[in-house]
């Protein structure tokens, strides 16, 4: 631990919860030290010989000052001690972060321009990061698009994501969250019902808790990853045990019984970062608003127009560059793999509730869901064909 006491509540630090913290703030201030010990003395000793030994204009300066064994030989060895010493606790310190403990509780991670998808396995995802207290967590993380970084102040780790390869990062979080008492529960699921009414979503910073009523830390893409890099943040979650920790995974793990298609689907819109690119009030954003869109005819970029149908919406979510929407960029990620049946069609419900009800004439669709997802080989075809496209200008 460290000579100035309890870092944990230090001005300089956030929240310290992780084995990481103390090692980290350690060496940051004996660095921040030794630094303000050199570089005061120094400043002082500078402007002192300036004043001190100064001479007035036109008088002829002494001649050179030969060298000094003893001074040059302790100025020289004794600071190389200090940094053998920080060298040794920085090495240290590094060598630890990148050393995986055998059996961590294992998260996967995936980055997209502009949010955050944990991977919990069987199908489970979730924006927030939950784990378990005083367990080594390893995340696997990935990017779609572009070098995102993952970073967690309190835990102090932080580690770049490059699309491409798999980054690993681990960490041992030591404080578990708080929870919300019964009367704040109350409050939040309160806010919950609300913003599910008005279409808001979650506000952390106005509730210092997670909708499931945990306290949590915070986490940051720390790599400028373009317009909402500075938006492409979520929460992390410490659970008291492993039990806890599974529960909540099943809370999320499937549609619950007595949800329509619909209604889960406007939870997956939220959830699974659908929202950063598309509103559901007729604002453009990275990609077209699902306001009126279902039923009506959609242009193409290099190609006939189609109709916003059953079939062309679950295209667009598994195999999105297969038929781009013209005055778009084809940079939706595909979700293939990544949404069950049941999710797919619960989204794609969720499209046609927001559609222009006059239009709404895909009704007799309904059930050949399965069918698109049986045209990869043409869908990869086209989707060649819309990269060549997407070189010309596109039309508005
Ligand atoms: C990174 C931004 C981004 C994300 C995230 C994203 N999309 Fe898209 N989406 C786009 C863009 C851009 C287009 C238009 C270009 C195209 O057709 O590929 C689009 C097109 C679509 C279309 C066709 C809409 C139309 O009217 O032509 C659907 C349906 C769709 N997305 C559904 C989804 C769903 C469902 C999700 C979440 C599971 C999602 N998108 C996530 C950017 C995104
Ligand atoms: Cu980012």
């Amino acid at each position: 631990m460290s000579l100035l006491g309890d870092l944990n509540h230090s001005a300089f630090f956030p929240d310290s919860a992780s084995s990481f913290s103390s090692d980290s703030d350690w060496i940051f201030y004996f660095i921040t030290v030794v630094c303000v010990i050199f570089f005061v003395p120094i400043c002082i000793a500078l402007f002192g010989s300036a004043w001190k030994y100064h001479k007035a204009n036109g008088e002829p300066a002494d001649s050179q000052i030969d060298h000094n064994t003893t001074i040059e030989l302790v100025w020289s060895i004794g600071p190389s001690f200090l940094l053998i010493i920080m060298f040794y606790f920085g090495a240290q310190g590094y060598l630890n972060h990148r050393t995986v403990p055998e059996g961590a509780y294992e998260i996967g991670v995936d980055a997209k321009m502009w949010g955050w998808t944990m991977n919990y396995g069987s199908g489970v995802y979730h924006p927030e990061l939950h784990v378990v207290v005083n367990e080594s967590t390893k995340l696997t993380m990935t990017s779609q698009d572009v070098i995102h970084s993952l970073y967690i102040p309190a835990f102090r780790v932080k580690k770049d994501i490059v699309p491409g390869r798999y980054n690993y990062l681990w960490f041992k979080a030591t404080k578990a969250s708080e929870k919300a008492t019964a009367e704040q529960q109350a409050e939040l699921d309160r806010v919950a019902k609300k913003n599910k009414e008005t279409g808001e979503s979650w506000s952390y910073d106005d509730h210092q808790f997670t909708p499931d009523g945990y306290r949590f830390y915070d986490l940051y893409c720390a790599e400028y990853c373009g317009t909402n890099h500075s938006e492409m943040q979520t929460v992390v979650v410490v659970h008291e045990t492993e039990a806890e920790l599974k529960a909540w995974i099943k809370k999320y793990s499937a549609r619950p019984d007595g949800v329509t298609p619909a209604a889960y689907g406007a939870t997956l819109y939220e959830r699974r970062g659908c929202k950063s690119c598309h509103s559901t009030d007729g604002t453009k954003l990275v990609g077209p608003s699902y306001e009126g869109s279902f039923g009506t005819m959609r242009q193409l970029t290099g190609g006939s127009p189609v109709k916003v149908d059953e079939n062309y919406v679950r295209e667009s979510i598994l195999y999105p560059k297969a038929k781009v929407a013209a005055g778009y960029q084809p940079v939706m990620p595909s979700y293939k793999g990544q949404l069950s049946d049941d999710d797919v069609n619960s989204l794609v419900q969720f499209i046609k509730s927001l559609g222009d009800p006059s239009a709404a004439g895909g009704e007799e669709n309904n059930d050949t869901g399965s069918a698109a997802a049986e045209t990869g080989d043409e869908a990869s075809a086209a989707e060649t064909a819309a990269g060549d496209a997407t070189e010309t200008t596109p039309q508005n």
